[in-house]
């Protein structure tokens, strides 16, 4: 949190791990074939709380206890990398309001998102908002682009593998991540992450912040 507060105000979603403001990541019993950080399947690539309209601007993850297998990582994958494998035609398309995105089954009381880009802001250096798996194309056209652009992300991908100790801030406007597939244990000595989120602007997220506190509804 010291480190997230250099950043900006640090925040945390009401539906989302009651509002805890530093999150466990961990595997879950039950949970290990979901899209969520208690599942242990691969875990697909995704702008963080991609559906929501005030979604985190950088994601903090700190490594309490490495996974068993060394070879576990969180993927990352920069679309300042990634721009340059797709052509301008592609482009065009992801900058247009072609996409919808749809909340986790934790946010029940939201709604999928009006139609919106995946890339935003200056076309050579773009802001992205994607989730692999919560985001759909409304048409074939928008569909192929997304495929295309998951092709380039997958081609730039880099794997962190934390160890114990390590702290890693991710800039969600930039970068997308996920995580290999793992084996947990669940006796107690699992791979064991903390998590933070922050926001640059606190303002911008007030009207969803009762009481002016850092929990979002
Ligand atoms: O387990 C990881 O490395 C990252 C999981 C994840 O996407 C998250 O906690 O937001
Ligand atoms: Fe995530």
């Amino acid at each position: 949190m010291l480190v997230g507060l250099q950043l900006g105000e640090i925040v945390a979603y009401r539906n989302e791990k009651r509002g805890a403001l530093v999150q466990n990541v961990v595997p879950v019993r039950m949970l290990e074939n979901s899209q969520s950080n208690g599942g242990s399947v691969s875990l697909q690539f995704h702008t963080e709380n991609a559906f929501h309209p005030n979604r985190p601007d950088y994601v903090g993850l700190l490594c309490l206890r490495p996974a068993h297998q060394e070879e576990v990582g969180t993927y990352v994958a920069s679309i300042r990398q990634a721009l340059p494998l797709l052509s301008d035609k592609d482009r065009a398309i992801l900058c247009e309001n072609r996409f919808i995105t749809s909340p986790p089954p934790s946010f029940r009381s939201e709604q999928k998102t009006e139609p919106h880009p995946l890339l935003s802001g200056d076309i050579d250096d773009p802001d992205i908002r994607v989730d692999f798996h919560a985001t759909a194309a409304l048409d074939d056209t928008g569909a192929e682009a997304m495929s295309r652009l998951g092709e380039a992300l997958a081609a730039v991908r880099s794997a962190l593998h934390l160890r114990h100790g390590d702290m890693v801030f991710l800039d969600n406007r930039l970068v997308v991540h996920g995580r290999s597939a793992f084996t947990p244990r669940y006796d107690g000595t699992d791979r064991w992450l903390h998590r933070v989120f922050v926001h640059l602007d606190n303002r911008r997220s007030r009207a969803r912040r009762p009481g002016g506190g850092a929990v979002l509804m």
